[in-house]
């Protein structure tokens, strides 16, 4: 590790844990209404998505940069990220589907 003062994200914004299993009223009727995590609130915005979340923190925050500048390599962190959401969502609906669950977890596997 350097010895470069590091000032990170926890420094300049405060970090509020939601229990997704007891999510508080709170969050959904003054936060995000599609009450999900995560979400930032920031000058009276809220953004919620986690590839908007990215380019939001890395167009106003300072510190190490979250995607690459490499619009190619940018393109590429998009694709994954929206792949990464379709393959959980398909994993948590097979995951929670009545029947034929295995049968239903094997395309997102494959
Ligand atoms: N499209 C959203 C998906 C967010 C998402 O699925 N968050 C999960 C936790 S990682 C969640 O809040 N799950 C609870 C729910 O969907 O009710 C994003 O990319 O931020």
């Amino acid at each position: 590790m350097s010895d470069q003062l590091v000032v990170g994200l926890q420094d300049e914004l405060e970090l509020v844990p939601i229990n997704l299993a007891n999510r508080p009223s709170w969050y959904k009727e003054k936060v995000y209404p599609w009450n999900q995590v995560p979400a930032l609130e920031h000058n009276r915005q809220v953004i919620g998505e986690s590839l908007d979340l990215l380019y939001y923190l890395d167009a106003h925050f300072g510190g190490p940069k979250l995607l690459p500048d490499d619009p190619a390599k940018k393109e590429f962190a998009d694709e994954l990220v929206k792949y990464t959401e379709d393959f959980i969502k398909d994993v948590r609906n097979a995951c929670t589907a009545k029947e034929d669950v295995e049968k239903k977890l094997s395309p997102p596997f494959d």
